[in-house]
């Protein structure tokens, strides 16, 4: 029986999908797409549609700690204030600083900046959205005067022509992308271009994918702004009235981009594919362009974005339905962080920390009595800073840096160094948290009270349902509680979020009568009943404007100075580090589609670890041939930051030249899968954005003298294995291992990792020595424990198979008699890579319904329920369809 059902919002992608929770009498919680919210209409994918197998207390900080010992509130929060005001009294402001992020409700984010930039003096505070949105920021500011989103996700379904520029929108923004999948079922004639050097998922709706060489699209956008121009399709009119600079522009472009032969030499695509997508363009005036990191994420990221913005201005393709540049946010908050200005070079409700006047207001507003005057450090100087002890308190909260920064190293070397590091997070063991002096315990998804704000700008609620474990915490009570011991208990006294959020809205309020685009005006006296019941609404949201605005700019006034919107003179520029003979292939980064980030949250769900579960570097096969690396094996990738070693995955996805590597993995979950301990630390000169798509690296095969993989109820520390990989299985940890040295004892090495050394438990085992093979299993009152599997390469028997025995009350003889032999019985085969989520579904099936005649996805549906709940997976159906179904491939 359900006792209580939560109107919320999902914590994972800039999506922001509406979700029902519901928490049974039991406490037992599920999760339902919300069809009332605008933005999913009930929809959700696997990541969303598994949260409530993620609500894992077992890996909660659940108290605070200072030094490794826990300690009451009082005494972290104490602590915490004491070392800032040390440092304020010897070493000024920007001696200390906060590393926050787009995961922090706004509540939470608006009290943190407030604090920093208000009252302790600095612009010391960067965000993760450095990461991820900073070049986007860029551009939008200097093409619009402000940092605005124009359109609305009812544009990609209203477009005739969708540009997806550097996302990979099925996996990363799926509910989207259904929308977009669905669009085009709906409109034939709806057009998809797909601008990604790799095939990803996202191919599967796209008329023309073009495989660009890495870090060109800002020669392509400029050949675009040239082809439109001597096609005629400049909307004259709009131009002259509307915009400022377009002759620079075009002079810069017709310099690096002079024609479609040009174009397609360096961006290495065909002239047809490029010609092809430059009429396309031309000819369609519904064109959305959609883009994401691939575009952010470069050293020359701001100048994209605005080669991108140049042509929907050239063709006044900007503010009507069906039609924009349109910035696709990462984190369900990324938004929300640049309305509070997260950022060091933000200050508050987009008034510019630059402008004198804007301090004033901000000052006068917040009775502040240190208002920052400058702009911080961002996020990769900000950790050089550390490192270089120029900063001596550093205040994480709700991000992973150690792992998610470029030059992961040298992160850690800067948190080693760093006098007093405070963390707060809703997870006890990570990276980061192994660096903090001071640990914060906070309240999690469904334990808090707040709002997020999405890609088309949308301000959702998130609601609790959950009692917070332990003492944790909501973030902004923490900065609240030290702003209070700082002295500044006025400014800080807080109820609970909606009084942040009213203060927040009347910020946005002040001295606005259209100067600034984020404008809360309308909500700045919202009442605790109605912030309890706030439904979604976009901003900005004014007296005028009740009910929101779905999209700005139509009446082509911006807000530049002049009120025009400036053309930027694009140069397109190179990566910031070429390859060259010791690196030569490009690292791209980037997201699997059932994990987030850092795994702290999706490591925990069997379901969601199924479809990837460990970390791998894909290769095109002729880089495979040429550096010896073999699918299934494992290979280490070097630059001249680091290495990280993963499993090997051959395939014709990648661009000769070009390998990729998911981002999450970390030392929780392997022996050496952070891939940011690789990644190059630059940065975009504007944006300060890191590069993370574009590092020379070096693929060398890893050649372990053993191969294994080892089962278990409980989680164990694979020490004998010099390679490892963790993933949560249905009850079992599972791991993968490898290892360079061969034990002299196996039977003891193995004992050792199983068993602890209990002398006292039931063992089976086999070994063949010659054949350097060993397995063994360990039982408890002849339930199966755990198993190890061990032989000279990769091939090992199927771990389905294996998994599934742990169910078995017993094993009988003959069962023993087939684990040790490593054989199952007849019938019983691997059930392969997980592709559908929600019904664990494997490749193995899917490729047998294909063989048996299934020839769609709805057929596959029919007969294996595969891709017919949240359907994240319908394009890896499609790409199993393609190439395997022998009528087609015939
Ligand atoms: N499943 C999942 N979804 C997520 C997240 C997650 O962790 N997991 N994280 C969220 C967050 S915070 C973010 S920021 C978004 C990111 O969402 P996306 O930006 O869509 O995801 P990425 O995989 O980082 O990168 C997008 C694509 O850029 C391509 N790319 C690389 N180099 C170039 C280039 O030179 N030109 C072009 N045109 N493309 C290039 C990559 O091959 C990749 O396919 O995802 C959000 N959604
Ligand atoms: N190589 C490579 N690296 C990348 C990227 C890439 O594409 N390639 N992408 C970058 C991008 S776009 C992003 S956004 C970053 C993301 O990188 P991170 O922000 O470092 O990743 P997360 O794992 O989401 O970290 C969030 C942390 O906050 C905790 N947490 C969750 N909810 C709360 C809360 O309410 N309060 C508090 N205090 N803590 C909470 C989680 O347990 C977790 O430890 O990674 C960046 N790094
Ligand atoms: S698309 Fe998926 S991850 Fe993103 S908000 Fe919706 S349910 Fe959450
Ligand atoms: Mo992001």
């Amino acid at each position: 029986m359900i006792a209580t059902e939560t109107r919320t919002t999902c914590p994972y992608c800039g999506v922001g999908c509406g979700l029902l929770a519901r928490v049974a009498d039991d406490g037992a919680v599920s999760v339902a797409g919300d069809p009332q919210h605008p933005s999913n209409f009930g929809r959700l994918c696997s990541k969303g549609a598994a949260l409530a197998e993620t609500l894992d207390p077992s890996t909660r900080l659940l108290h605070p700690e200072v030094d490794g010992e826990r300690v009451s509130w009082d005494t972290a929060l104490d602590t915490v204030a004491s070392g800032i005001r040390a440092a304020l009294h010897q070493h000024g402001p920007d001696s200390v600083a906060f590393y926050v992020s787009g995961q922090l409700l706004t509540e939470d984010y608006y009290v943190a900046n407030k604090l920093m930039k208000g009252f302790i003096g600095s612009a010391n505070i960067d965000t993760n959205s450095r990461l991820c949105m900073a070049s986007a920021v860029a551009g939008h500011k200097r093409a619009f005067g402000s940092d605005t989103v124009p359109g609305c996700y009812e544009d990609l379904e209203r477009a005739k022509l969708v540009v997806l520029v550097g996302s990979n929108a099925a996996w990363c923004h799926p509910v989207l992308y259904q929308r977009m999948a669905q669009a085009k079922q709906d409109h034939p004639e709806l057009r998809v271009v797909l601008i990604d050097p790799r095939r990803t998922a996202s191919s599967d709706i796209a008329d023309l994918h073009l495989a660009v060489r890495p870090g060109t699209d800002g020669v392509l956008f400029n050949g675009l702004l040239v082809y439109l121009h001597d096609h005629d399709e400049v909307h004259a009119q709009f131009v002259a009235n509307h915009t400022e600079g377009a002759d620079e522009a075009l002079a810069a472009a017709r310099a690096s981009s002079p024609d479609v032969a040009s174009v397609a030499g360096q961006c290495g695509l065909s002239a047809t594919q490029v010609a092809e997508f430059f009429e396309l363009f031309a000819r369609t005036e519904r064109v959305v362009t959609l883009f994401s990191q691939g575009v952010n994420q470069t050293s020359s990221g701001t100048d994209k974005v605005n080669a991108i913005i140049n042509c929907h201005l050239l063709t006044g393709r900007i503010g009507r339905p069906g039609m924009g540049p349109f910035s696709l946010t990462g984190q369900p908050n990324a938004m929300g962080g640049r309305e509070v200005g997260g950022l060091a070079n933000q200050l508050a409700a987009h008034f510019e920390l630059d402008y004198p006047a804007d301090r004033a207001e901000v000052r006068e507003f917040w009775k502040a009595p240190a208002i920052a005057a400058l702009p911080g450090l961002k996020a990769v100087d900000l950790f050089r800073a550390v490192e270089q002890g120029k900063i001596k308190v550093l205040w994480i909260m709700a991000t992973n840096p150690a792992v998610s920064l470029p030059d992961a190293q040298q992160v850690r070397r800067a948190l080693e160094k760093c006098e007093l590091v405070i963390v707060s997070d809703c997870v006890r063991h990570t990276d980061t948290t192994k660096y903090a002096h001071v640990l914060l315990p906070a309240a999690a998804w469904g334990e808090k009270e707040g709002t997020v704000t999405n890609s088309e700008r949308r301000i959702s609620r998130q609601r609790a349902f959950l009692k917070p474990p332990g003492e944790a915490q909501p973030d902004w009570w923490m900065v609240a509680e030290v702003a209070k011991r700082l002295g500044h208990g006025a400014a800080f006294d807080y109820p609970n979020a909606a009084a942040i959020f009213r203060e927040h809205a009347a910020l946005s309020a002040v001295a606005n009568d259209g100067t600034r685009d984020f404008d809360l005006s309308g909500l700045a006296e919202v009442s605790d009943e109605d912030y309890a019941r706030l439904a979604p609404v976009q901003w900005p949201v004014t007296r005028a404007r009740p009910k929101g605005t779905a999209r700005l700019f139509g009446d082509g006034n911006f807000f530049t100075p002049s009120g025009r919107a400036r053309f930027l003179p694009i140069i397109p520029r190179a990566p910031a580090n070429p390859t060259d003979s010791a690196y030569p292939l490009v690292l791209n980064t980037g997201r699997v589609r059932d994990h987030w980030h850092t795994l702290t949250r999706t490591g925990l769900a069997a379901r969601l670890s199924a479809h990837t579960i460990e970390p791998y570097i894909e290769i095109h096969p002729q880089d495979a041939a040429r550096y010896g690396v073999v699918d299934g094996a494992l290979a280490r990738a070097s630059s001249k930051w680091g290495q990280s070693s993963a499993r090997v995955r051959v395939s014709d996805s990648q661009r000769p030249g070009s390998v990729f590597a998911p981002m999450h993995w970390n030392d929780q979950f392997t022996s050496a899968g952070c891939i940011d301990a690789v990644v190059n630390p630059a940065t975009d000169p504007l944006s300060g954005e890191p590069e993370f798509k574009h590092t020379p690296v070096r693929i060398e095969p890893l050649q372990p003298k053993w191969y294994g993989f080892l089962l278990s109820c409980r989680k164990l520390i694979p020490g004998a294995a010099t390679y490892w990989a963790a993933a949560r299985g249905q009850g079992l940890w599972r791991y993968e291992l490898a290892g360079d040295e061969l034990p002299k004892d196996w039977a003891m090495t193995a004992r050792t990792v199983l068993c602890a050394q209990d002398e006292k438990v039931e063992w089976i085992e086999y070994f063949d020595k010659a054949a350097r093979r060993y397995r063994a299993a360990r039982l408890t009152k002849g339930k199966l424990e755990s198993c190890i599997f061990i032989g000279p390469n990769p091939e090992l028997p199927p771990r389905d198979w294996l998994a599934s025995l742990f169910a078995l009350e017993t094993l009988d003889a003959p069962t023993r008699a087939g684990l040790l032999a490593g054989i199952p019985p007849k019938g019983c085969r691997d059930s392969g890579r997980q592709v559908c989520a929600c019904f664990g579904v494997g490749e193995t099936a899917i490729l047998e319904a294909i063989q048996s005649g299934c020839a769609t996805a709805a057929d596959i549906g029919a007969r294996l329920k595969a891709g017919t709940n949240c359907g994240s997976c319908l394009p890896e159906l499609k790409a199993l369809l393609a190439q395997h179904d022998v009528r087609k491939i015939a």
